[in-house]
């Protein structure tokens, strides 16, 4: 149960944080920032491949993200030469204080970083090492020998194991006035404190002196953390010292050497000694790491929970050391180049990020709040109580496997509200799905102007509210709360409206002039092997088997967006990347767990909108797959249904018939159209009911939510006839009044020219219907071309005669120009497969994909010889990993050196035809003309009042000579043309023959 817990909590802090990045945090009670901040411990060396303050500043962004408050950046002057460990040197070995090591780059650079951070509003503290210089040191040799302190002859002495390092002498005065100075350096540049490695080797009156003179002089808040746990360092002057004794504490709960017990004696030692002095807390740092293993080596699987005591028990100021943020477990060198790899956000952020957001949102969590109240404790647990005024914050930890740990809040009584965020200025008025234990027994306001709740509504369960909310005209983006009242009992939830983006709502989508790129992201590339499998997923990856997962991810995507641009691209359709949850086949996507989340294995939902804003950086639009017909049954809501009716429910398991005519056949019986639609598609997917009014308004909403979250381009709608056609005709109508220009395409997967054009919104039909959805996918043209091309010996109405067939029946559709054509995709066999790995017929398929009427659309690995191998349809064999994508792949096809052959052939034909269309308006608007096939051959001219471009392919296995004269309506006149593919010049006549298997396509 506890674990349960745990697994809700984060994803719903996944989902909050999401939102977090515009409008404001989270109040807190304490003006001074050092109360709830959150340290870093910057490793420059390491952090980074090149290792300087430069790329260290490019980080900072996501560090702001993760909720670091303080950049503690460990030393960063040159390192000296005498008596040197390792390489490059310990940075603790100081040569020079008022100059930074050559290594991470210049004076310059620092103070950029230190801007770039002030502008993230985060603080910088710098390591100060005042105990000891390195045995170089010009003060060694020019100040006065009372400077350091001196051994036999006179020579200076180092302390344990230092043995690259001279310590100085504070009883010499001058010597204290330059280091005072030499502090006063890096104050003067605008940091915000000191970090002072060994802290309690250096007099207190030192301290005392020169912090009290900075504190006098500097007005910004300044903040002083020891390295140290002697209580004087407090009266000298830090606000933090290391939390020493609970970190060894720590490890050894996690060995199963200490109890409960201990953590008690030590949470009222610390009490008596501290009182509300901070205390830096950690399962990492810099030494712990390099010299005694990582928190993973040293805590095992307990490694959670003892940070979860870390950020929660009273004076903890928490820590983070480089690397941890994704859970790198790797001791770093300390005097050598060691870079931890590229960062990737990873199931590790998500927990910090959680942590970290805890501790701002709450005051019963500050720092200095000594407050501790034991709710209950045995050998191998506790649980306790952390308050500051209303705010409570009670924390249960298992001290024994499975180290299980829970918080909670007043906010995770509601341990959901979707949509989790919205915007001022929307059309759509919103409708709060809240969702709690007990929840209904509540009631709801909202505190803060210009919003208001227009409406309750219960469901069947006790633990739902949908509460409709008016974003007035007068709302301000911010965080508002959401306020429940039970008798005088209440709690508050904040709640982020957002300032809508400039020009959202008249936003383009894909049109012909696209070429859309489809991808099972699963399969495409894998970029963070870190995130392969999650704590709070269930399946894990296996690349052997062809239905399990195998790694891909979205950073995988966005490695290879230059890739799909090269390609001639300019739109990506991914299959479905939210939350699927099911134990097994979960790698498709299409069996949703959570409609707000990224899937975890994926990415993020910021990630997601990364990968949108990546996107666009390249020309590229990004297309969302979603799926309003059906979830999984391992979504979240399926063990307490809002209303019995939000999904269709029989006695027994029932089918959907798949019958799309009875969704028009005014014939139909009620049981065939009834079943078509209420049936499950799959055992897997339960059917949601689209006529629940509340379960419509859920998916309009979220449709609108992800559009405006993340900036994507456009929509599909998978297995669009399955749904309930008026109620999904109204999810059209609301996504569109949303955004007018939005292109949605359902795939509606249907043979029939007519039944199919049924589902075009715009389209006459019959019964007076509209479904108000733009786009359809083009089956028809797709099983003609599929069949065309793999007939070798067609007869009267087969090969090239069915593509003329297919685009004969042009007049059926309202709207050809939203017609989207394929040759495959996830669901169909690689063309590869379909044409025996023919290099000819493929091109012949891309000739046609680039040139007929509407929005191209091309299966990953179909400009190239993906196939099984196989003649029979496996989805998870023919959804096949990119060769590339993955460490250690034998064959890079992502890059140019890595295809040869055919593939190089293949790859190079289709960029080159759609590098051409890019720029083709007589492709994307101009009219068709074509002419009845002779012989397996197909003749068609694209044309508009300036251009002309001819399409001839002959499918036959003999060359063939074009009847030029019989297109004279179209083609008199039309002297030299450009062969479209080779660029040489070229007359057609009579006489021009075509080789076999070759499509010719001449532009004018
Ligand atoms: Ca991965
Ligand atoms: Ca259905």
């Amino acid at each position: 149960m506890i674990m349960k817990r745990i697994l809700l909590l984060l994803s719903i802090i996944a989902v909050a944080a999401a939102c977090s990045e515009k409008g404001a945090k989270a109040p807190t009670v304490s003006d001074d920032w050092t109360e709830n901040a959150v340290i870093y411990e910057l490793n420059v060396r390491q952090a980074t491949p090149e290792g300087t303050f430069a790329a260290a500043e490019a980080k900072l962004p996501e560090l702001k993200e993760l909720g670091i408050d303080v950049v503690w950046i460990m030393p960063l002057y040159p390192i000296g030469v005498e008596g040197r460990k390792g390489t490059l040197g310990s940075y603790y070995a100081i040569k020079d204080y008022c100059d930074v090591n050559p290594e991470f780059g210049t004076l310059a650079d620092f103070d950029s970083f230190l801007c770039k951070a002030h502008d993230l509003g985060l603080k910088v503290i710098i390591d100060w090492v005042a105990n000891h210089t390195s045995p170089d040191h010009p003060w060694v040799t020019e100040k006065d020998p009372s400077w350091y302190v001196r051994g036999a002859e006179g020579k200076t002495v180092v302390e344990y194991d230092w043995t690259d390092i001279a310590k100085l002498d504070y009883a010499n005065k001058d010597m204290r006035a330059a280091m005072e100075g030499c502090m006063r350096f890096w104050l003067d540049r605008g940091i915000d404190g000191f970090r002072c490695d060994v802290a309690s080797q250096v007099p207190q009156d030192f301290w005392a002196d020169v912090f009290t003179k900075f504190r006098n002089e500097y007005p910004r808040r300044l903040f002083f953390l020891a390295e140290g746990e002697e209580t004087w360092l407090n009266d000298a002057g830090f606000d933090c010292t290391y939390a020493w004794r609970l970190h060894h504490l720590l490890n050894d709960i996690a060995q199963g050497k200490a109890d409960t017990d201990s953590l008690l004696s030590y949470i009222k030692w610390n009490e008596e000694g501290y009182g509300t002095s901070h205390r830096l807390t950690f399962t990492s740092n810099h030494d712990e790491n390099s010299w005694n293993g990582t928190e993973f080596e040293r805590m095992g699987d307990a490694w959670k929970a003892m940070a979860v005591l870390c950020w929660t028990l009273p004076g903890s100021q928490p820590l983070i050391y480089t690397g941890q943020e994704v859970g790198y477990d790797h001791r770093f060198e300390f005097f050598e180049k060691d870079p931890m790899p590229d960062w990737h956000h990873n199931a590790a952020t998500d927990f910090y990020t959680y942590l970290n957001a805890l501790k701002h949102a709450h005051p019963a969590l500050e720092s200095g709040n000594p407050s501790f109240e034991i709710v209950s404790s045995s050998d191998s647990s506790l649980c306790f109580k952390r308050t500051a005024g209303n705010d409570v914050v009670t924390v249960s930890v298992l001290l024994k496997a499975p180290w299980t740990w829970s918080v909670d809040t007043p906010e995770t009584r509601v341990s959901k509200v979707e949509p989790p965020c919205w915007w001022t200025g929307m059309k759509t008025d919103l409708q709060l799905m809240i969702y709690g234990e007990d929840i209904s027994s509540w009631d709801v306001s909202v505190d803060g102007s210009g919003l208001s709740v227009a409406g309750i509504h219960k469901a069947e369960s006790p633990n739902y509210l949908f509460v409709d909310v008016k974003v007035g005209p007068g709302a301000k983006p911010g965080t508002y709360d959401l306020v429940f009242r039970k008798g005088s009992d209440s709690f508050r939830r904040p709640y982020e409206i957002l300032a809508r983006e400039e020009g959202s709502a008249a936003r383009k989508s894909f049109t012909t002039s696209d070429f859309i790129y489809l991808i099972n992201p699963d399969r495409f590339a894998n970029a963070d092997p870190g995130n392969d499998n999650t704590d709070d997923t269930f399946e894990t990856a296996d690349r052997s088997r062809p239905f399990g997962r195998h790694g891909g991810d979205l950073q995988g995507i966005i490695d290879h967006l230059d890739y799909i641009a090269d390609l001639g691209a300019t739109a990506i359709w991914c299959t479905p990347l939210l939350m699927d949850n099911q134990h097994h086949e979960s790698y498709h996507g299409y069996a949703c767990g959570d409609y707000y989340r990224i899937d975890p294995r994926f990415g993020s939902n910021a990630q997601y909108k990364e990968y949108v804003a990546k996107a666009h950086e390249k020309g590229l639009k990004v297309i969302m797959d979603i799926v309003t017909n059906h979830c999984g049954t391992g979504h979240w809501w399926m063990k307490d249904l809002p209303f019995n009716d939000w999904i269709h429910q029989f006695p027994e398991y029932t089918n959907t018939n798949y019958i799309f005519p009875s969704a028009m056949d005014p014939n139909a019986s009620d049981y065939d159209s009834n079943l078509l639609v209420s049936g499950w598609f799959v055992p897997s997917m339960p059917d949601m009911n689209l006529d629940n009014p509340f379960m419509l308004k859920y998916f309009q909403q979220w449709a609108i939510w992800w559009t405006e979250y993340s900036g994507q381009d456009g929509l599909r709608v998978d297995t669009y006839p399955y749904n309930e056609k008026v109620p999904m005709s109204k999810w059209c109508e609301a996504v569109l009044n949303e955004y007018p220009d939005l292109n949605i395409v359902g795939e509606c997967w249907d043979s029939n020219f007519d039944q199919l054009a049924y589902w075009q919104g715009g389209n006459a039909n019959g019964d007076g219907f509209d479904s108000h959805l733009p786009s359809i996918m083009d089956f028809p043209l797709q099983e003609a071309i599929n069949a065309a091309l793999s007939e070798s010996n067609p007869g009267w109405g087969q090969g090239m005669y069915r593509v003329y067939n297919a685009i004969a029946h042009d007049a059926t559709y309202h709207d050809l120009s939203k017609m989207m054509i394929f040759l495959s995709n996830h669901d169909h066999y690689r063309i590869a497969d379909s044409w025996h790995q023919d290099p000819d017929k493929m091109k012949i398929a891309y000739s046609l994909l680039a040139t007929v009427r509407g929005i191209p659309q091309l299966f990953y690995g179909d400009e190239m010889m993906f196939a099984t191998g196989k003649d029979y349809k496996s989805d998870g064999e023919l959804r096949m990993d990119f060769p590339g994508g993955w460490e250690g792949d034998a064959t890079n096809l992502f890059t140019e050196e890595g295809r040869a052959g055919v593939e190089a052939e293949l790859h190079d034909y289709v960029k080159t035809l759609f590098q051409w269309r890019k720029g083709k308006d007589v492709i994307h608007n101009g009219r068709t003309k074509h002419f009845m096939t002779r012989d397996n051959t197909y003749a068609f001219f694209r044309y508009n009042d300036t251009d002309k471009v001819f399409v001839y392919v002959n499918n036959s296995p003999e060359e063939k000579t074009i009847p030029w004269s019989h297109y004279a309506e179209i083609a008199s006149g039309l002297g030299e043309g450009v062969n479209v593919v080779t660029g040489e010049k070229v007359t057609i006549t009579d006489s021009t023959v075509v080789p076999a298997s070759t499509a010719l396509v001449v532009e004018y």
